[in-house]
């Protein structure tokens, strides 16, 4: 009970919304300079850097970078004589020793760095997995945790014109208490992760900012602007050349303004996929961005983009590099995988099972390329632990900060496969209202279980279900629940009058192994499952989109079957070399003539 209060209050603390938010939203319109590549590093499997003989803080950890400065000294670490890594990129697939390892790694680079006057400068991370402790020049600057969202930190004072040094402290040990937590279906995968810049900004600049159409209009921008610094009343104005459009706004005494305006836009849809230059103009600073406007609702089953009822052609993917594997962290990465989901058919992705790099919702953007994006609570957290919750929570936040102005994002989605209890329930629910009190436009969901009523029918009755716009289910008939010919039997239903995505489906083939149509592992039963299913989907009255599992292999340490999975999960549509398997196909066909029915939306917008 207690902890059911505590949570309450922390979900329903006063609206801060703008000011809990200390991410520098879009990196991509500003002065920055890239601090990717070699990072000398040193392995410290029991912490050393960090814990003194009796497990204690160090003050003198490897954070301080020290150098002998007599030949009597004596320090037992040297950055610049170790191993180096690869920034961005995993540790585990840059070096054999590495490929198993959980623990902590010490990142240190080197940078000369000029700040002019008048600016502030801070050090952004795209991510570290898992957790970051930051230094420059021997000092802390903060620390991190979450894999998969990025932070940053302000270095303004300890910046000196030569002679930087910044250490980070990356450990990815797994933990019962974290998000996500000890079990899960994919590789670990440790170190910085994602790029790691510089960015210049003026004393006072815009922080953030919320520019999407208001919820249910196709007309009306709304959203607000977020200044820091000690000019924080200001003049703010927002332009959108190609539409013709200037507003003035005026900031609050805490940088703060809404905004809210009438606009004549030609909206964003998957077949013209239209971004406008948006220029946020405050008096000492401006920043410019890519941004679209579409709207979302549902209504009934019906899941409404701009308005008109759309069908979600998706496919899973995981952040797997494509071809090379590990962690998946560039532009080109991301062209490659959602280049495959669109010669699928798709027009909408599941992101699994955490936020992926911000290259992605970038490209999918462009690529009129719907998109669900999810934060790692999987399977069973610690539902009951309030530090739990404000790690998912805080997860959560950055996400939907790093995100909110991309119209590919449809969905924000809560959690996957999560186990039915009080406790969960009410974790979940008070994600969801966090959600929806930083984002009220996006639709939430969550990938959920369903249960047999009696052996043909299937029952979607969760009672998350009540809280979400979309139902997310996964189910696997035909791999981990009887033979594929068991779909044909099976009749679905749901105790919500709300549309239904099947987030996951499928089964694994390793590529080019051959048999026939029940033979476990080989392409034809990987086949003649996404037929069966496809029999299925087909007759869910409510079904408005389903994303099978998944686009390509992807690594996991569950997986050890040698001569098959090799530790991959192998229920890609899609070889971990590329190449495409039979269920490719059969998934494509199936896609094209659902586009063939009902194109993505009208071309009267
Ligand atoms: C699931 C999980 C996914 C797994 C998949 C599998 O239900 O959501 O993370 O990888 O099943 O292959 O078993």
């Amino acid at each position: 009970m207690k902890t059911i209060i505590l949570l309450a209050l922390l979900a329903f603390a006063p609206s801060m919304r703008a000011q809990q938010i200390d991410l520098i939203a879009n990196t991509d319109g500003r002065k920055t300079i890239s601090l990717d590549g070699k990072w000398q590093t040193i392995v410290d499997p029991y912490e050393s850097g960090f814990y003194n003989y009796r497990y204690q803080p160090s003050d003198n950890g490897y954070f301080k970078n020290a150098k002998p400065k007599t030949k009597s000294d004596l320090i037992e670490y040297d950055f610049d004589s170790s191993e180096s890594l690869q920034v961005p990129g995993d540790w585990n697939t840059q070096s054999d020793q590495l490929f198993f390892y959980e623990g902590t790694i010490w990142y240190k680079k080197s940078f000369d760095y000029q700040r002019r006057s008048n600016t502030r400068l801070f050090v952004y991370f795209g991510a570290a997995n898992y957790f970051a402790d930051v230094y420059l020049n021997g000092e802390k600057v903060g620390q991190h945790e979450g894999g998969f969202t990025p932070f940053n930190f302000e270095i303004t004072k300890l910046v000196r014109d030569t002679g930087n040094f910044l250490v980070v402290k990356v450990d990815n040990k797994r933990r019962r208490d974290a998000v996500p937590t000890l079990m899960t279906d994919w590789w670990n995968y440790g170190g910085l992760t994602r790029e790691v810049k510089l960015i210049e900004t003026s004393t006072t600049f815009v922080h953030d900012y919320l520019i999407q159409l208001a919820k249910g209009s196709r007309n009306r921008v709304s959203g607000w602007v977020k200044l820091s610094g000690d000019k924080l009343k200001q003049r703010i104005t927002i332009r959108i050349p190609e539409a013709g459009i200037t507003k003035t706004f005026a900031t609050d005494g805490n940088g703060f303004a809404a905004i809210d305006f009438n606009a004549d836009l030609k909206l964003w849809f998957p077949e013209n996929p239209k971004l406008y230059e948006v220029v946020v103009e405050a008096e000492t600073d401006q920043v410019r961005d890519q941004i679209g406007f579409r709207s979302l609702e549902t209504k009934g089953t019906d899941i409404l983009l701009n308005g008109r009822p759309i069908f979600l052609r998706g496919i899973c993917i995981h952040e797997e590099a494509p071809l090379r594997g590990g962690r998946a962290y560039s532009r080109e990465d991301a062209r490659t995988l959602l280049g495959w989901a669109k010669e699928l058919g798709a027009n909408f992705v599941r992101l699994a099972h955490y936020p992926h790099n911000e290259f992605m919702v970038r490209e999918a953007d462009r690529m009129g390329i719907m998109v669900w994006s999810e934060i790692p609570v999987y399977w069973t957290i610690q539902w009951e632990n309030p530090a739990t919750f404000e790690n998912a929570r805080s997860q959560l936040t950055e996400m939907i900060a790093r995100d909110k102005n991309r119209a590919a994002v449809v969905i924000w989605s809560v959690a996957n496969e999560t186990p039915l209890s009080d406790a969960r329930l009410s974790f979940l629910k008070n994600l969801i209202s966090h959600a929806r009190s930083l984002d009220a436009t996006r639709l939430l969901s969550a990938a959920m279980e369903r249960h047999y009523l009696d052996a043909t029918t299937q029952m979607i009755d969760d009672p998350l279900g009540e809280y979400l716009d979309v139902l997310g289910c996964n189910e696997y008939v035909g791999w981990y629940d009887g033979l594929p010919e068991k779909a044909d039997r099976l009749e679905w239903k749901s105790k919500y009058q709300k549309p239904l995505v099947m987030s996951e489906f499928g089964g694994d083939a390793l590529y080019n192994h051959h048999g026939d149509p029940l033979t476990r592992w080989t392409e034809e039963y990987q086949e003649n499952l996404y037929r069966h299913q496809l029999a299925m989907l087909k007759k869910i009255p409510f079904l408005r989109g389903t994303s099978p599992w998944i686009l390509t292999d992807f690594r996991s340490p569950r997986r050890p079957l040698p001569g098959i999975q090799d530790y991959w999960n192998r229920k890609g549509l899609i070889s971990d070399r590329g190449e495409k398997k039979k269920a490719f196909y059969v998934m494509q066909e199936w896609y094209r003539e659902l586009h063939e029915k009902g194109p993505d939306n009208a071309k009267d917008h």
